[in-house]
């Protein structure tokens, strides 16, 4: 084996919620079906399965548009408990093959399987394995894998070929897979560094890999260097089985844009008390809470604070939303959605220096 070359693989579910709702009701299997809120509110698509995806349905659209695309589709309430547990059975099968899984979201994970710890031959057949126990387990849920020597590649992979897909991307073939992709696959290049990209004429991965370094970080710092790297198939990250990345969160799209304050307290302080039980139900304990205010012009911004310690009541967590309520402009502009969730639930790392702040604030 290569030295230092590792073998990661990144599983996705097939239109995740939406699949978990056809298993429990199979009538629904060749009819357009789309989970989120109902039309004629303002409540947004969750996913929709791939028959209603051919009417142009996508994740995020209003779910009034989407029946407008689509008059004959099924609209889904989500049960988010029900996505949780069969999450949580996917993960406990991907540990049967190595403890080096990182779960990102409910519905994907990453894992390393380079030293093989099954005797199983290849990554390649190890990802066969992991999808056929999947869908045999879950009755029948699908996913998609990608296998290749860096977690981001993993992940373009195993979108390549959705739904029930399985992209292997060997070291040599690194660089002739990625250079004929659009700098957006690259994750972190969303619309806006793709639109600053495409103004310096780089559209491609391709293009990308021959800019020069300077460039890059000259127009876009730090992230240029990352960039810089990507379209040379390399990326500075491992598989980090213990920081789970998963939060814990809820939100909601209001009727109507809320002006007053109180509504939006009354809120956050009902997301407090279902967020710390959620939490606690999964034997976990969280440290860090993050508001998500969407104002009227979808404007958004998130405001997270993060404690020395683990969260210890309700309370405690209402205590700190208005805290970070009170860091946006809720009051002042309408806010038409609001979200809080919980993560990191991890111990803080010990200390080197005396008496620590009590907490970290972040913005974006
Ligand atoms: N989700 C959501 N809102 C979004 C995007 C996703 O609520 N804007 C939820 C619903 C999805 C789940 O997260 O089922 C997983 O998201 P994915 O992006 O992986 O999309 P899907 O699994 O639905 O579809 P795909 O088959 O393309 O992976
Ligand atoms: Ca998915
Ligand atoms: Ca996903």
């Amino acid at each position: 084996m290569n030295e230092g070359v590792r073998k990661i693989i990144h599983v996705d579910m097939d239109m995740f919620y939406a699949a978990v709702e056809i298993r429990d009701r199979p009538e629904l299997r060749d009819l357009p079906v789309v989970v989120g809120g109902p039309p004629h509110t303002r409540s947004v698509v969750a996913t929709a399965n791939y028959v209603a995806r051919r009417f142009g349905i996508r994740s995020g659209m209003a779910s009034t548009e989407a029946e407008r695309r689509c008059p004959s589709c099924v609209f889904l309430p989500p049960n988010f408990p029900r996505y949780r547990e069969l999450s949580e059975r996917i993960a406990a099968i991907l540990r049967g093959y190595t403890p080096l899984v990182e779960r990102v979201s409910l519905d994907e994970a990453y894992l390393d399987v380079t030293e093989d710890p099954r005797g199983i031959g290849s990554a390649t057949k190890t990802a066969r394995l992991i999808k056929e126990e999947i869908s045999r387990v879950t009755g029948g849920l699908t996913s998609s894998a990608g296998v290749a020597p860096v977690m981001f590649v993993a992940k373009i992979a195993s979108d390549y070929h959705k739904p029930n897909g399985l992209t292997v991307v060997t070291p040599e073939r690194v660089l002739s897979f990625l250079h004929p992709l659009p700098v957006s696959k690259i994750p972190g290049v969303g619309p806006i560094t793709a639109k600053h990209l495409a103004k310096l004429g780089i559209r491609t991965i391709g293009e990308l890999f021959r800019t020069e370094e300077e460039l890059l970080q000259k127009e876009l710092g730090k992230f240029g260097r990352v960039l810089y790297d990507a379209a040379r198939g390399r990326e500075n990250r491992l598989v980090l089985p213990f920081q789970e990345r998963l939060s814990l969160g809820t939100e909601e799209t209001f009727p109507e844009d809320l002006t007053e304050l109180y509504p939006l307290l009354r809120y956050l302080e009902k997301c407090s008390r279902d967020l710390y039980e959620g939490v606690r139900r999964e034997e976990k304990r969280a440290r860090r809470v993050t508001l998500k205010i969407k104002f009227g012009d979808f404007h958004q911004v998130t405001r997270s604070i993060t404690l020395e310690r683990f969260f210890r009541s309700p309370q405690e967590i209402f205590e700190l939303a208005k805290l970070l309520l009170g860091r946006t402009e809720a009051g002042q502009r309408g806010v038409r959605l609001a979200g809080l969730s919980l993560s990191l639930f991890t111990p803080p790392k010990p200390h080197p220096l005396p008496s620590p702040p009590l907490f970290f604030p972040e913005e974006s």
